[in-house]
């Protein structure tokens, strides 16, 4: 056997500690053993074989971290589907697009009449639709998608360069990318956390799923990580700061990997108590910088735990990362497995540039971790993944100490809370709005969101609160659209009328 595919991890785990706890349900408070998982897991795609799901075919799922979700997304690798994880926070018309735009061939999703509908009408006629949630005893329920274990196919590891998973992230405009990651990225893609944090292998690992599971920290990190080191993964079913640190104080939980939005939340929910807090001996953050004073914060409040942030992207995983990192500016080392280098803006791959120079960080493609492109984009394909280097559009500099800092970023992409919002995106949703005459999004520093979507508009006799409506009505997800309105009388430009996002940046930031 050479790589590990995902559903290998788990059945290997379960093969060293059968009885030992796999996943705990916070709903029902149900433990599930390593042996059940798999009888679960096995069970569920015997179900989704009989109902017509094939090995190969693109599948979707649609639903929060609850406890169903973990047995679908693995029942489709152990039938050797192409795991399609959509955001369910995305309204259901963009998530049917993406459907299509894959050709799925099923889906399992939340049992709500919109993203059922949405997604009926995305597959073919009489596709198999599960749902998760609602009334469990209809047919399309996931719950009853049970069969036989002996007839489903024998496992074979799938082929390395096989696409194990295509997950999402918002492009400057149409669609979301779909990032195609092949089973050989797996392996790569759960050993950086124990080598970067410090997890050693055993049952003493409890870990809390904060971090969605349709992103790559989430699963990855937070529940194959956990699972592939015969830990124990506590299902978070929905983000609630005061649920998280009960489940952490109740269940003394020892790895907590989260974003820090979801730190500043929990810091501030009226039962948190760094004294409940010693049990976690390993934090780890990603999907946005930790703005200094957070992390100023939340140091003390977990008094017994090596901090370490993770920067990376879905297309990569991890690149750069900082053991015990101190604010003001943040600093970021190569990690595990990652070899980076520091290109000049615009550049081609080989014009490196000098120590304490601005430029794009580049991560070598060679790597396993890294993704296969874009489904059905070989545009945004060629223009991320050139001559063997991927182009994360982030700025950085390298430190005379060798160590790198984060600067910006090469586009106008706006990171709040760990997700990815393009300005045009929001944009494009405002000037359809007949009082708009110009619009410019952009993000400003921000403690809870580490940026914080702002949009400077120039209009007519409108208030925020009739904008806020126009986009909770259009097709954007509710977390993309603005939190804050700047009414202007113009928006400053230069010579050749390009809108300057620096200076609005300044405007809005001095009220
Ligand atoms: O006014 P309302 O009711 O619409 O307000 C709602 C939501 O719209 C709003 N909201 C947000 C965000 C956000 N990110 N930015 C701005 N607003 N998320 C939600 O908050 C209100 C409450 O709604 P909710 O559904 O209850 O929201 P929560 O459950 O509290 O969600 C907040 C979270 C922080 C949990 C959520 O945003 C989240 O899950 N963020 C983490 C995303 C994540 O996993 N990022 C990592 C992606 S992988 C790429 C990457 O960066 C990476 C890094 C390292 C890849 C690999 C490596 Cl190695
Ligand atoms: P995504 O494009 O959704 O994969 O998100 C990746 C982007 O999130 C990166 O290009 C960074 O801009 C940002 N990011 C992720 N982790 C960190 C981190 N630890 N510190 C700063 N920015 C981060
Ligand atoms: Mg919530």
């Amino acid at each position: 056997m050479g790589m590990q595919s995902v559903w290998d991890h788990i059945r290997l785990a379960a093969e060293r500690t059968p009885k030992g706890i796999a996943v705990v349900d916070d709903r029902s408070e149900r433990c599930v053993t390593y042996l059940e998982l798999v009888e679960e897991v096995e069970s569920a795609a015997a179900g989704l074989f009989s109902a017509g799901i094939q090995p190969g075919q693109f599948v979707a799922t649609i639903l929060p971290n609850v406890l169903e979700h973990i047995f679908a997304i693995l029942a489709l690798h152990r039938l050797g589907t192409i795991v399609c994880m959509i955001n369910p926070r995305l309204k259901p018309e963009e998530a049917g697009d993406l459907m299509v735009d894959a050709g799925m061939a099923g889906a399992i999703c939340a049992s709500n009449p919109e993203i059922l509908s949405a997604a009926r009408m995305a597959c073919p006629e009489g596709a198999p639709i599960f749902t998760v949630g609602g009334e469990e005893d209809r047919d399309n329920s996931f719950k009853m998608c049970r069969g036989n274990r002996a007839g489903l196919p024998p496992w074979k590891s799938p082929d390395p360069e096989g696409i194990a998973f295509v997950l999402y992230t918002s492009g400057t405009t149409g669609l979301p990318k779909g990032v195609m990651i092949p089973h050989r990225a797996t392996d790569a893609r759960v050993l950086f956390a124990p080598v970067q944090c410090g997890l050693r292998h055993g049952p003493q690992n409890r870990a809390l799923g904060l971090m969605p599971l349709f992103h790559a920290v989430g699963f990855y990190s937070a529940l194959l990580t956990t699972l592939s080191l015969n830990g124990t993964y506590f299902v978070h079913s929905a983000f609630e700061p005061s649920t998280a640190v009960e489940a952490i104080r109740k269940h003394k939980l020892t790895y907590i990997f989260g974003a820090p939005a979801q730190f500043h939340a929990m810091l501030a929910a009226p039962n948190f108590n760094p004294a409940d807090m010693t049990s976690v001996d390993t934090l780890v953050y990603a999907g946005a910088a930790m703005p200094g004073p957070l992390l100023d914060r939340v140091k003390p409040a977990f008094p017994e735990a090596a901090i370490t942030n993770i920067y990376g992207t879905t297309e990569v995983m991890n690149a750069l990362y900082m053991p015990d990192p101190v604010g003001k500016p943040l600093h970021y080392r190569p990690g595990f497995y990652s070899s980076i280098r520091v290109g000049r803006i615009g550049g081609s791959i080989d014009d490196v540039c000098e120590i304490g120079q601005e430029g794009e960080l580049l991560v070598d493609a060679a790597a396993d971790a890294t993704f296969i492109g874009y489904l059905n984009r070989a545009d945004a394909t060629a223009e991320k993944l050139m001559d063997g280097w991927y182009r994360t559009g982030d700025i950085v500099l390298q430190r005379p100490d060798g160590d790198l800092e984060l600067c910006g970023r090469v586009d106008d992409m706006i990171v709040s809370g760990g997700e990815n919002i393009h300005p045009e995106e929001v944009e494009n949703i405002l000037l359809q709005h007949e009082a708009v005459q110009e619009v410019a999004v952009i993000g400003v520093p921000d403690d809870q969101w580490s940026e914080r979507v702002v949009a400077c508009v120039v209009a007519n006799g409108i208030d925020s609160e009739e904008l806020d409506a126009w986009c909770r009505g259009s097709a954007l997800a509710n977390y993309k659209r603005p939190r804050e309105y700047s009414f202007l009388d113009t928006l400053p430009r230069n010579a050749v009328n390009k809108i300057l996002r620096r200076e609005l940046k300044k405007i809005v930031s001095a009220g």
